[in-house]
């Protein structure tokens, strides 16, 4: 019966017999060590052919990535050649059989590093061989942990959890980052959100969210896009005020955040890092607001832009964590006619919006806010945005029955990751990230 390599710390002087990966083989003339890996973690294997002369000729003969069954004897390592890097690391296998399931071929670069530092191009290229790292499997860890919390939290306040369709008649978040499809005789699209069907399932069932892809055609090459993105997207019906959406996207940030702390400390550890400083209440400032605030910090004027800029954002959340200790900041409050149809126009000043952005460590993680509800309303900002009204029929339909005061929230879990874990590049996050020059494989190497 197979053993976990994790479960031999349990077992010492028992007989055992683990699977899995060669992880580094170190051959020391008379004495062979195999560092096994296998889904819970890495052990030592001491093959001796004073113990047996097969298992040795075998460990003579594997190389990195081989695929073996060794059976043996679990040893306590002595107390000095305890490794508490190691989740075995009190422990060692003493080879008396060694079984080749898969050879591997050479490998085009050492794996056994604990930094793995390749390029990233090089990392890309050969993901099927680097997912095996167990840093970069650190990263996906935390990438699944943060989507089961962003499930788990949202359950656990009634939201509904719908599948939201990838192909679309209609493009929801206006723009030109848009990949169009033929579909038949006929031209479709990649969703860019599931905005508009998450607003209809919501009129339905009151709280939604959905785990799904998004597909935008970034026609640049950034450090924070890709062309497609894991979006964790809410919706919730019967709101007084934007400021709820805002409340429920910080508690789900804060679940989220609480249980990569509980489940992932060893990841943590792996990329030096620690978790963004969320506090009580997270400081929530106007667009206006915040462009002042990066004036009067750096005399740079950006009071009568549109947006905030990569190095707005950089630079505000850089003030708020100096000011309050804060990793997080709300921005609210965009000039209504840069924004989508749906966003809610504030009833006082209908020039800017009840839109929202959360930022955290110099980045965006999360846009959402208020949408407008009234039918009316909605047809005279559709009008206004120069939209076909025929091809969001089925949303405007739902509104013309009747959808209470309503807001939601979108995160990227890329992003996510990516600013958790502080990684440089967004595509380190992503397991087959997709952009300009990549779908797999590098688009200008290979023939059209
Ligand atoms: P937005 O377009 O701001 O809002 O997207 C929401 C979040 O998705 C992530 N994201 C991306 N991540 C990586 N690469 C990209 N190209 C990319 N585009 C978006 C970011 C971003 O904050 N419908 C609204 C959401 C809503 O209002 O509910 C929307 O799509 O983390």
């Amino acid at each position: 019966m197979r053993t976990l390599i994790a479960q031999t710390v349990e077992k010492v002087g028992e007989e055992v017999t683990i699977k899995g990966w060669v992880h580094v083989r170190r051959d020391h003339g008379k004495i062979i060590f195999l560092d096994v890996r296998d889904r819970s973690g890495v052990m030592q294997v001491v093959v001796l052919p004073q113990v047996s002369e097969e298992a040795y000729n075998v460990a003579s003969e594997v190389k990195s990535e081989y695929v073996v069954e060794i059976s043996g004897k679990v040893n306590a390592r002595p107390e000095k050649l305890i490794n508490p890097k190691l989740v075995t690391g009190t422990v060692e296998l003493e080879a008396h059989g060694i079984t080749i399931l898969a050879k591997a071929a050479p490998l085009p670069f050492d794996m056994g590093d604990s930094e793995l530092n390749l390029e990233l191009p090089t990392m890309l290229d050969h993901r099927g061989l680097t997912l095996r790292h167990p840093r970069v499997q650190a990263i996906f860890k935390v990438q699944a942990v943060v989507i089961d919390a962003f499930r788990e939290f949202l359950k656990s306040q009634e939201f509904f959890e719908f599948q939201a369709p990838c192909i679309t008649p209609a493009v929801a978040e206006g723009g030109s980052e848009v990949f169009q499809i033929e579909y038949f005789d006929h031209k479709a699209y990649l969703t860019q959100s599931p905005q508009l069907y998450k607003q209809i399932v919501m009129s339905a069932f009151e709280r939604v969210f959905s785990v799904n892809k998004i597909f935008r055609a970034e026609p640049s090459v950034t450090t924070r896009h890709l062309t497609e993105v894991v979006s964790l997207d809410a919706e919730m019906g019967f709101i007084e005020s934007w400021t709820e959406v805002r409340d429920m996207a910080a508690a789900t940030v804060r679940y989220i955040l609480k249980q990569v702390g509980e489940k992932c400390a060893k990841e943590l550890e792996l990329f030096q890092t620690t978790l963004p400083v969320m506090l009580d209440e997270t400081p929530t400032m106007s667009l206006r607001e915040a462009q002042q605030k990066i004036f009067d910090h750096s005399g740079r004027d950006v009071r009568d832009e549109k947006d905030l800029n990569p190095e707005d954002e950089r630079e505000l959340c850089a003030i708020v964590k100096e000011e309050t200790g804060s990793d997080f900041v709300f921005v609210y409050g965009y000039p209504t006619k840069k924004k989508p149809f749906y966003v809610y126009p504030n009833p006082e000043d209908p020039e800017y919006n009840e839109g929202m952005d959360l930022l955290c460590r110099g980045i965006e993680w999360l846009s959402g806010g208020r949408r407008v509800n009234d039918y009316d309303q909605l047809l005279e900002q559709v009008k206004e945005w120069k939209m076909d009204p025929a091809k969001i029929s089925m949303f405007l339909e739902a509104f013309s029955y009747g959808v209470p005061p309503e807001g939601g929230f979108a995160f990227g879990a890329e992003r996510i990751t990516m600013q958790i874990l502080q990684l440089k590049n967004i595509r380190e996050a992503s397991m087959f990230p997709r952009d300009m020059e990549r779908i797999d494989i590098r688009l200008n190497e290979v023939k059209q």
